[in-house]
């Protein structure tokens, strides 16, 4: 059987508030779909593709024809909410092409609305919660459905009816898992403007976040951290390195959450003297002063920490569970540690005022980023802010799930209009931006600190991305 896991073309993405100069970030590889891929690689003889849209800058009429060129039997597509538009017009173009190729839906949006999902006539099959090991039993039985009831993590239709099983146990040991197919993508397509050791690819070692923000959603991967052993990540980008990755960003909601396993990931490193740049995300709560000079001496370029208010009222009301004094410590001590950082503000939570969101953008400055991104409080889909906001009557009904059944193409996620009006809170947001990257002291820091030609030209593209918020 041939099966081909496509990105979908976005051109109907839905922004969540941020103006599209922001927004639309580089592309980075697909790695739910190549984590699938890989499970499939291993476990079956079916042959596997991937294609990412993307990175390929293929559109939808492209795609139609790669499709008729591909004759899939089973075509599966990463979902996200946002994405939801496209991925249902990708679906539908391979109906067209062939009704009897199987149409199989995974990722963050189908877990939250399976059945509003299921109901679209061209979606045959969800991959519910982690999608390798349900990934493999559909494809083995995907021609007799009466099987598929002995199987957690597949959703489907039958005689009208709507199967949902739920979602599988998460998987323990990540360790048994084969790396993401980096053989099916090309990876020196890949590049980001924060990295000046292109191309760049991604990684996850641990999966699941064990605390509550209240803007968050992350029920695909769950509550629960799992993690890698030090030496199985350390295999990988060792692998990365050998296909001539410079550097990796690893999406681990929260990287530094075992301090001894993230000691242990470094002094792997050095061992093998693996000269490799890498990135993470993490909480200001979780790092200390040895972790910090042990991940810069093993490689780590830049860490990412969601600071979210410069108010300890804000960082409360959204149960970031973080204090101001802890995030100043944190702060300093990676600038210390010679690593980037870049933090991420969120403007216009509940309760927020005019008077607050000014101490948040003067918390940004105080606190020294190399790099901030403010964005728009947005309550998504399934989180307690969502809910909060419903039951509040801030949102006025249940919005979301309307789109989730009748996705079109002009709507626009509501912000948080208690305090201030939609229109006071993006001229606060554009204020935020200017203020903290058009003063003199940051632009005469950065020039000091440019190490080329080409990043001399990034950086103006990014500072004209500033100037057209
Ligand atoms: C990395 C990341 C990005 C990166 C890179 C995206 C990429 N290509 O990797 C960047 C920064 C570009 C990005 C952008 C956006 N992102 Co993002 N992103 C993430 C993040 C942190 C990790 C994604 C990831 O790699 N996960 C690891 C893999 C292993 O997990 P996975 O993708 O879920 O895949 C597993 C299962 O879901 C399933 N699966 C997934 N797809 C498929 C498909 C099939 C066929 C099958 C069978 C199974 C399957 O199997 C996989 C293996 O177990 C997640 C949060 C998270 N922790 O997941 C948010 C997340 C996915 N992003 C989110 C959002 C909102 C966005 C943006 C819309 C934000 C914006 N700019 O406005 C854009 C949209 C970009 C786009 N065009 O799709 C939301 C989506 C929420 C929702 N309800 O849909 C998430 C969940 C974060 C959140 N806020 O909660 N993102
Ligand atoms: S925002 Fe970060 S720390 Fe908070 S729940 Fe989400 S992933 Fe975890």
């Amino acid at each position: 059987m041939k099966v081909l896991l496509i990105n979908p073309p976005i051109s109907n993405l839905i922004l969540t508030n941020l103006p599209k100069s922001i927004a639309q970030e580089d592309p980075m590889p697909p790695l739910g779909l190549m984590y699938v891929a890989a499970y499939l690689e291993k476990y079956t003889n079916h042959e596997i593709k991937i294609l990412d849209c993307l990175i390929e800058k293929i559109n939808h009429e492209q795609l139609r024809e790669r499709i008729k060129q591909e004759k899939p039997d089973v075509v599966g597509i990463t979902t996200l909410t946002f994405t939801l538009i496209d991925v249902l017009k990708v679906a539908k173009i391979t109906k067209q092409i062939n009704p009897n190729i199987k149409v199989i839906l995974g990722g963050p949006h189908v877990n939250i609305y399976p059945q509003e999902t299921l109901n679209f006539p061209e979606i045959d099959f969800l991959v519910l919660g982690e999608g390798e090991k349900p990934i493999k039993d559909l494809i083995e039985n995907i021609n007799q459905t009466e099987n598929l009831h002995n199987f957690k993590g597949i959703a489907f239709k039958e005689n009208n009816k709507i199967i949902n099983p739920g979602p599988r146990e998460l998987i323990q040991d990540l360790d048994e898992l084969p790396f993401p197919a980096r053989n099916l993508i090309h990876n020196k397509k890949y590049s980001s403007v924060l990295s000046e050791n292109n191309p760049v690819t991604t990684m996850f070692s641990s999966r699941g976040c064990p605390f509550q923000c209240t803007f968050c959603n992350r029920a695909h991967l769950g509550k629960t951290f799992r993690a890698r052993s030090a030496k199985n990540v350390v295999d990988e980008m060792e692998k990365c390195k050998k296909i001539g990755i410079g550097e990796i960003f690893i999406y681990d909601d929260t990287f530094t959450i075992d301090r001894q396993r993230v000691l242990d990931i470094c002094s792997e490193i050095k061992k093998r003297n693996l000269k490799i740049y890498w990135d993470v995300r993490s909480r200001v709560d979780t790092v200390n002063e040895e972790m910090l000079n042990q991940m810069k001496d093993a490689g780590c370029q830049r860490i990412h920490y969601g600071v979210e208010a410069g108010t300890q009222k804000i960082l409360n009301v959204l149960k970031k569970g973080i204090t101001l004094e802890q995030a100043e410590k944190a702060f300093e001590l990676t600038r210390k540690a010679n690593i980037q950082t870049l933090a991420y503000f969120m403007i216009g939570s509940p309760r927020e005022t005019r008077k607050d969101i000014i101490e948040t953008i003067k918390f940004a400055k105080k606190i020294k980023p190399d790099f901030v991104c403010f964005s728009i409080t947005t309550p998504y889909p399934l989180t307690d802010l969502y809910s909060q906001g419903l039951k509040e009557k801030i949102l006025l009904y249940d919005y979301w799930q309307k789109f989730a059944e009748n996705p079109q193409p002009d709507f626009i996620p509501a912000v948080w209009e208690e305090e201030l009006s939609r229109k006071e809170l993006f001229s606060l947001f554009k204020k935020a931006y200017r203020s903290f990257y058009l003063r003199p002291g940051y632009i005469f820091d950065k020039i000091l600190k440019l190490k080329s030609l080409s990043e001399l030209k990034t950086k103006i593209k990014a500072g004209f991305n500033v100037l057209k918020i």
